[in-house]
C-alpha cells in the first residue's frame, strides 16, 4: 500500500484550541515508521494551509467559524481527492471532526469518478448529524455525517458530490447524541451501533454486517476515527470526553477486522488534542490502531519481527 499522510491542523470546528497540534503529535508518536513495520511504503504530503477565504453566511447565529471551515473543507478534499487519483490510501492526520467536511467529500470524488459506491464507517462517540441550521452548539464538527449524506443546510458550502444514502452509513460506539440529531436520524434508515448494541452483540457481527455489504457492492470505504470513540480512561486528549467508550481490546479489533476486509480506501484521525493528553498516551494508542489497521497483531506483538 502507497500511504499518503496528510496533516490537517484544523480547529475551526469547535472552540477549544489544541487540535491543530495533532498532526505533529501524530508524527512525534511514530505514525510513518508505524506504518512502515507493516512493510508499506509512507510519504509524508505535510500539512495543509489555510487559503484565502470567502465570506460565507449561515441564517443560524451561532454558528462558529463558517469561512475557515469552508476553506479548509474546499483545500481538504483536492488533496484528498488527489492522493486517491495517484493510487495512494490516504491518512489525514487531523484536525478536529469538521475536517471530515472535506475529507469525504474528496473521497466522494474520487468515488464518482471510479463509478464505484462510497461507504461511511463512523467510529465516535457522537453521530455528527446536526446541519449548520440545527446546532445549537455552533461547532460544525458535529455536522460532517448530515452533509455527507445530502441533509439541507449546507448552502454555503460546495454541494456533495454523490451524498452517501444512509444504507451505506455505519455508526459505532454512539453515546451521545443531541434531540434535533435523533429526530433526522429516527427518519433514515443509518446503521447505529449505540454502545447498547456494542454491549449486546459485540463489535464482531455489525461490523461484519456492514463490510459484507460494503463488498458485495464493490465499494469504497471512508473510515472516520474520532478519538472519543475510545473509552476517556485510555484517551484522555479529546475535548469532549464521554464516559462509557470502546475499550482497548474492542478499538483494536475494530482496526484488524478492517485490515483484513481490504476495503478501507480512506481514514481519517481526527479530535486529538495534544495539549490535553498525558504524556501523549492517546497520540500513541491512536498510532498503534493505525498499526493494526495496517497489519500488525496486537497478540502477536512481543514476538513480531518483521
Ligand atoms: C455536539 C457534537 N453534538 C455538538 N459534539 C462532538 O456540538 O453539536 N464532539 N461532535 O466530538
Ligand atoms: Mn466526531
Ligand atoms: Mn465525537
Ligand atoms: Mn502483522
Amino acid at each position: 500500500t502507497r500511504t499518503i499522510l496528510i496533516g490537517a491542523p484544523i480547529d475551526s470546528g469547535q472552540k477549544r484550541p489544541g487540535c491543530l497540534m495533532g498532526p505533529a503529535a501524530y508524527r512525534v508518536a511514530g505514525i510513518a515508521k508505524e506504518i512502515a513495520s507493516e512493510l508499506h511504503s509512507v510519504e509524508d504530503w505535510g500539512d495543509l494551509a489555510l487559503p484565502a477565504l470567502r465570506p460565507a453566511v449561515c441564517d443560524n447565529p451561532v454558528v462558529h467559524q463558517l469561512a475557515e471551515t469552508i476553506g479548509w473543507s474546499e483545500v481538504l478534499s483536492a488533496r484528498v481527492d488527489e492522493a486517491l487519483t495517484a493510487g495512494g490510501f490516504p491518512i489525514i492526520m487531523g484536525g478536529d471532526h469538521s475536517l471530515a467536511l472535506g475529507s469525504a467529500a474528496g473521497a466522494a470524488r474520487y468515488a464518482q469518478k471510479q463509478n464505484r459506491p462510497l461507504y461511511l464507517l463512523w467510529l465516535d462517540a457522537h453521530s455528527d448529524f446536526h446541519t449548520p441550521l440545527t446546532t445549537t452548539s455552533g461547532n460544525l464538527h458535529g455536522t460532517p455525517l448530515a452533509y455527507i449524506n445530502g441533509r439541507d443546510g449546507f448552502d454555503a458550502f460546495p454541494p456533495f458530490p454523490a451524498p452517501v444514502p444512509a444504507q451505506r452509513i455505519c455508526m459505532f460506539g454512539i453515546r451521545s447524541v443531541d434531540p434535533a440529531e435523533q429526530a433526522a436520524m429516527q427518519e433514515r434508515d443509518i446503521f447505529i451501533n449505540d454502545m447498547r448494541v456494542i454491549d449486546e452483540r459485540g463489535i464482531v457481527a455489525p461490523l461484519r454486517e456492514f463490510l459484507t455489504r460494503c463488498r458485495d457492492e464493490d465499494g469504497m470505504l471512508h473510515v472516520s476515527l474520532d478519538v472519543d470513540f475510545l473509552d476517556p480512561s485510555i484517551a484522555p486528549a479529546v475535548g469532549t470526553t464521554v464516559p462509557g467508550g470502546t475499550t482497548f481490546r474492542e478499538a483494536h479489533l475494530v482496526m484488524e477486522l478492517l485490515h483484513e476486509s481490504g476495503l478501507v480506501t480512506s481514514l481519517d484521525l481526527v479530535e486529538l488534542n495534544p495539549f490535553l493528553d498525558d504524556r501523549g498516551m492517546t497520540a500513541r494508542l491512536m498510532v498503534d490502531l493505525v498499526g493494526s489497521l495496517m497489519g500488525k497483531k496486537v497478540f502477536d506483538r512481543p514476538t513480531r519481527s518483521k
